[in-house]
């Protein structure tokens, strides 16, 4: 299946460039980047403020080469049926009780409202971003993964699939998300619902989610197969394996 559409995570320009264009700009400024994409940098003290203050778990707000962009960008991908009424999540894989869920029964399940940070391992982080929806955590309750489950793998509209270990999967922090910054996911960030993992490289955060697969042997996911590293840890600099 062609995939021109989705954005390699990869930087594709040399880094000191990108560093020296993004110093000359100012900050709030809306830069309109190769392809029509546009993005919003944040100031260079503001920057430099994140680089010196921590998370309360002692890591620092902007892991390291990363830099601040005050809006999600819009990194692309095969864009799903973004219609809630047709959108159901499947939940299944290593568990006892399979189900599957449409939009309204979603909303009908606890939601969280959660401000966190994101990072892109083209070198973004965006900071305090505001996301609502359901803790993976109580999908899984529901579904009661068995004791063989160690990872899950998140499955996409076209094909897209990314990796993560159960125990950060089930991190309260680890939602499939509908809403962001109050209003209703936009089309390009993942319509009707996305998973969100913000302590992992945003790629592993599958936009137009369609399941959650729980399993027992890992299955390295759409860019961990092509060169990114299975893990994805902002801190640790995992971008690559
Ligand atoms: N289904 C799907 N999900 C995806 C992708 C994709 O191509 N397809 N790209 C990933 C990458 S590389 C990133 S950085 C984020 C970007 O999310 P955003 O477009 O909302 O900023 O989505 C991730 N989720
Ligand atoms: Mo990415």
């Amino acid at each position: 299946m062609p995939n021109t559409a989705r954005i390699s995570p990869k930087p594709i320009e040399p880094s000191m460039q990108r560093r020296v264009f993004l110093r000359g700009i100012t900050a709030g400024t809306l830069v309109v980047a190769l392809g029509g994409s546009t993005y919003v940098c944040a100031g260079e003290q503001e920057e430099e403020r994140a680089r010196q203050a921590k998370r309360p778990d002692g890591r620092s707000r902007l892991p390291p080469s990363q830099y601040l962009l005050k809006r999600l960008r819009p990194m692309g991908g095969e864009e799903g049926d973004a219609s809630p009424g047709h959108w159901k999540l499947r939940v299944y894989g290593e568990v006892e009780q399979p189900f599957e869920v449409g939009f309204g029964e979603l909303l009908a399940m606890p939601q969280v409202e959660q401000t966190c940070d994101v990072h892109c391992v083209t070198k973004w982080t965006m900071l305090d971003a505001h996301f609502t929806g359901v803790r993976i955590a109580d999908l899984a309750a529901r579904a009661k993964p068995k004791s063989s489950a160690r990872h899950v793998v998140f499955e996409a509209y076209g094909g897209y699939t990314s990796n993560v270990l159960l125990r950060e999967a089930l991190a309260p922090t680890s939602l499939v998300a509908h809403r962001h910054e109050g209003q209703p996911l936009a089309r390009p960030n993942g319509a009707p619902v996305r998973a969100l993992v913000p302590d992992l490289y945003f790629w592993k955060s599958a936009k137009w989610l369609t399941g959650i697969r729980f399993v027992t042997i890992d299955e390295p996911g759409y860019w961990e197969v092509r060169g990114y590293n299975n893990h994805a840890d902002p801190w640790k600099e995992e971008r690559y394996s």
